[in-house]
């Protein structure tokens, strides 16, 4: 619902803005040194809690409160109309994002060894919400490494070079951050889009993808962060454009696979300077610098869909993409699918209901065949499905639903939250792989407890207590006792840099 720019009771909320707030958001409300106040960016906050940060600020950040200065309507009008479209559309085109590169080269000499000692396979990037900082863990000790301030509002898993020295954070608000984790020290950050889903770190290190919601397009960057390529997210005839749901590398494939939420199509890019030819119908002679790029390289392959995705994830071959579509109403069906990407069609249907949130699965070997597990962000259960038949083997029930599963090829169990449950939101259960039922629950009275990665050898496993006050717990991953708590603030999530590299069974890639 729409706002005028002279509200209702008179107050012109524009002029407000333009004010108050267009100094740290920008004119356009695209973001500066605050984050964008773009409706897109604020689907996930409640209306009452906007009104409540621009009343009383934000804590441990810039934002400060206006309840001084200004009147309860004009509080109001201010949280009404940052909900409303800027008009026209902002822009954020190619020369936009040149523009917004900083890099930061090396120093001469710089050794190329860490600053630290730990193991720096067994490294865990915690990204932490709550304030918007990132701590670095050594996963022996368990010991804070380093600590530094991210963008606002980072989202998705950090992406990490092939050798584990760079990671790549996304932010909500496009910006791409480059990060030297042996040097402690951040290499280049550009901004990709005004509203971003997340990025991609090809399996060669050379590539970066990030996928947009706005503008509707998919960016391609060398791994300096300098802009190699935008793709408009359209059909063939550009008569219709999209957000992207993500994209996700396929090192086994030397692909991206992008997913498009309102077009009904799976796109697979190569960087494979071997890419065989595209056939479908559209000229490719991309100039990549000076030279001519070989057909199929870097070109886009579609594969037509029935619905669009907007979740998905792969089997360890990578020959099939699992990919789920929300309903589009509450009380829809959500629908899930397997797409082989080398016959380049759907080959199954999903025997999952309630609303799948795949990105979040995993696989593991159970009896003579290899199983996916994938919670259920509507259902309190874990739906198990053979990947041979893609018939249902299993449902494991949880005392409310979750976002997150994770486990580790050296440990019989899985974990999974319940954080979307009001009541059970502050307990893990511990599924046992073998029989597919449930053996234990870690709790964390009254809180939210959420997300687990594992240490390299699977020994030990890291939670989050998703508060602003909150912790990481490492658990013993055989006894399920806790050995250790960090105070952190809300870590969203943990990544550890051997599993991502080896892309292990048990965690997202
Ligand atoms: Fe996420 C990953 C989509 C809301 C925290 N989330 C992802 C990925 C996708 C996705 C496609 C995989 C990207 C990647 O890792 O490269 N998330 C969505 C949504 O569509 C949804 C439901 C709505 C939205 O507004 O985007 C959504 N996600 C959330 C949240 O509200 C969470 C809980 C809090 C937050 O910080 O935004 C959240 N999403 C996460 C996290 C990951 C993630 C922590 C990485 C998990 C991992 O271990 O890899």
């Amino acid at each position: 619902m729409g706002m005028d720019i002279a509200g209702a009771q008179g107050v012109d909320a524009k002029a407000l803005y333009r004010q108050h707030c267009a100094v740290c958001h920008g004119e356009q409300r695209t973001g500066a040194m605050g984050p964008a106040l773009l409706p897109e960016s604020l689907t996930r906050i409640r209306p009452a809690e906007v009104l409540e940060v621009i009343t009383h600020g934000r804590v441990a950040t810039q934002m400060p409160g206006f309840a001084q200065q200004l009147s309860a309507t004009e509080l109001s009008a201010l949280a009404a109309f940052i909900r409303t479209p800027v008009v026209p559309t902002p822009r954020w085109g190619d020369e936009d994002i040149r523009a917004s590169r900083v890099f930061h080269p090396a120093p001469a000499a710089d050794p190329a060894k860490p600053l630290w000692t730990a193991d720096p396979m067994n490294l865990f990037v915690v990204v932490e919400g709550g304030d918007h900082h990132i701590s670095l863990l050594d996963g022996d000790k368990f010991e804070v490494i380093t600590r530094f301030p991210s963008r606002f509002a980072l989202h998705g898993g950090p992406k990490f070079t092939p050798d584990g020295r760079y990671v790549f954070f996304g932010s909500r608000d496009g910006w791409i951050t480059k990060y030297d984790l042996w040097r402690l020290r951040v290499v280049a950050e550009v901004r990709a889009g005004l509203n971003m889903r997340n990025v991609a770190v090809s399996g060669d290190g050379q590539w970066v993808m990030a996928a947009n919601y706005l503008p509707h397009s998919v960016v391609l960057f060398d791994a300096d962060l300098n802009l190699k390529k935008t793709y408009p997210a359209a059909t063939l005839d550009g008569k219709q454009t999209s957000r992207v749901s993500a994209v996700y590398d396929a090192t086994p494939r030397q692909s991206f696979v992008v997913a498009l939420k309102d077009i009904p199509e799976l796109w697979e890019i190569s960087y494979s300077p071997k890419a065989e030819p595209i056939y479908d119908g559209l000229v490719h002679d991309y100039k990549m610098g000076e030279s001519i790029a070989k057909p199929g390289f870097l070109g886009v392959r579609r594969t037509p869909l029935d619905e669009p995705l907007d979740d998905f994830f792969f089997d360890q071959s990578y020959r099939h993409a699992l990919g789920a579509t929300r309903p589009k109403t509450g009380d829809g069906a959500a629908t899930a699918q397997v797409v082989n990407l080398d016959v380049r069609r759907k080959i199954a249907d999903l025997p999952i209901a309630g609303m799948p949130h795949l990105g979040s699965g995993i696989t593991f070997a159970w009896k003579d065949s290899t199983v996916l597990a994938s919670p259920n962000l509507k259902d309190g259960a874990i739906d198990v499905i053979d990947m041979k038949t893609w018939e249902p083997v299993g449902t494991v029930p949880t005392p409310g639903p979750g976002f997150f599963m994770r486990s580790h090829e050296n440990t019989p169990y899985a974990w999974t939250d319940s954080m979307m449950s009001p009541k059970a939101r502050d307990t893990m259960t511990i599924i046992d792989k073998a029989t597919l039922k449930p053996v234990a629950t870690v709790r964390e009275p009254g809180k939210t407890l959420a997300h687990i990665e594992f240490t390299k050898d699977g020994r030990y496993a890291l939670a989050s207590v998703w508060e602003m006050d909150g912790a990481l717990i490492v658990y013993d991953a055989a006894t399920f006792k806790e050995v250790r708590r960090l105070p952190m603030s809300k870590p969203v999530g943990k990544y550890n840099v051997w599993n991502k590299i080896t892309r292990s069974e048990g965690t997202s890639h």
